[in-house]
């Protein structure tokens, strides 16, 4: 496979310093040589250059945190991406906080009719301005690329929606608001709680997630959030939830899509060294990353 490597080292999405060095610790992790092994052909196009937080002198809107210099930066993430696709390469974005799925999928969606989206992560990320408790962006992307929200994130690429809501599967949640909760009902979108996750096996969770997204989509996006992981795997991220998915689970599931061959680009986001262990969260994100493009025990 020929991958393109692009770092966005976003910290503006939410309130934590520390996770715009992401990109830089998955590097130091080995993303490169771990890739290079398995034979694929890398180029790693560096980091996108963000902007600086808004001070509180300049603060326009509470409830959208930083809205300017999110959307700016997603707006040259989306060019870049989708340069990359045109020429014919998988787009491997490290984060960097998760408001940057937003430029991810608006490079990646106009290249689908249907673009499919795995959403590996504790949280829904379905918020607005109007239903998020936090004003915080890294937990509206999901929902700006529907279509819903600020016009300053739903427009980014000069199009939406980038994904329709029958095309998205949500895997490991267990941290979700009540609007959240609302728009997955009324748009009817499917979820893997960690509660079905517990009932049915990661095995059981990944092949329906695969058949299901196979049968409607012509290209699948894996947006991969640490978080997602439980903190004992993944302690490097700045909104950690108990009881999230093993190190075990998640290495599984990327095998099974790496043999099923569907995902077409991903992202691994919300690695913050700051608050990791000895960059384990990134060795994680690495070793992931591995599993998903092809290694194998033997
Ligand atoms: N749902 C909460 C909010 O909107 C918390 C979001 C935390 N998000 C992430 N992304 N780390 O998954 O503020
Ligand atoms: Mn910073
Ligand atoms: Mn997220
Ligand atoms: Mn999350």
């Amino acid at each position: 496979m020929n991958i393109s490597i692009i770092g966005v080292p976003m910290d503006l999405g939410q309130t934590r310093r520390g996770v715009d060095m992401g990109p830089s610790a998955i590097r130091y992790a080995g993303v490169v040589e771990r890739l290079e092994n398995l034979n694929h052909d890398i180029e790693d196009l560096g980091d996108i250059q963000i902007g600086r937080a808004e001070r509180v002198q300049d603060v326009t809107n509470p409830k959208l945190r930083n809205l300017k210099a999110v959307a700016e930066a997603n707006e040259k993430l989306a060019n870049t991406v989708d340069e990359v696709v045109t020429r014919g390469r998988f787009p491997l974005v490290l984060g960097g906080d998760h408001s940057i799925a937003i430029g991810t999928l608006a490079g990646v969606a106009k290249h689908y009719k249907n673009l499919g989206v795995i959403w590996y992560d504790a949280h829904g990320d379905l918020n607005t301005e109007e239903t998020s408790p936090s004003g915080n962006i890294h937990g509206m992307p999901l929902a700006a690329s529907l279509g819903l929200g600020h016009p300053a994130l739903t427009m980014i690429g000069g199009y939406s929606p980038k994904v329709k809501p029958e095309n998205i599967v949500i895997i490991g949640a267990r941290s979700l608001d009540e609007g959240e909760k609302q728009l997955i009902k009324e748009k009817g979108i499917k979820i893997y709680t960690m509660h079905e996750i517990d009932r049915l096996g990661m095995t059981k969770v990944m092949e329906e997630t695969i058949a299901y997204l196979k049968e409607r989509t012509d290209g699948v996006h894996l947006s991969l959030d640490l978080d997602g992981l439980d903190p004992h795997d993944a302690p490097g991220v700045g909104t950690p939830v108990i009881g999230g998915l093993t190190y075990r689970e998640s290495h599984l599931a990327m095998e099974m899509l790496a043999e099923a061959q569907i995902i077409t680009s991903a992202e691994f986001v919300e690695v913050n060294p700051i608050l990791d262990e000895r960059n384990k969260t990134a060795a994680t994100a690495v070793a992931l990353m591995g599993s998903l493009f092809g290694e194998k025990l033997v």
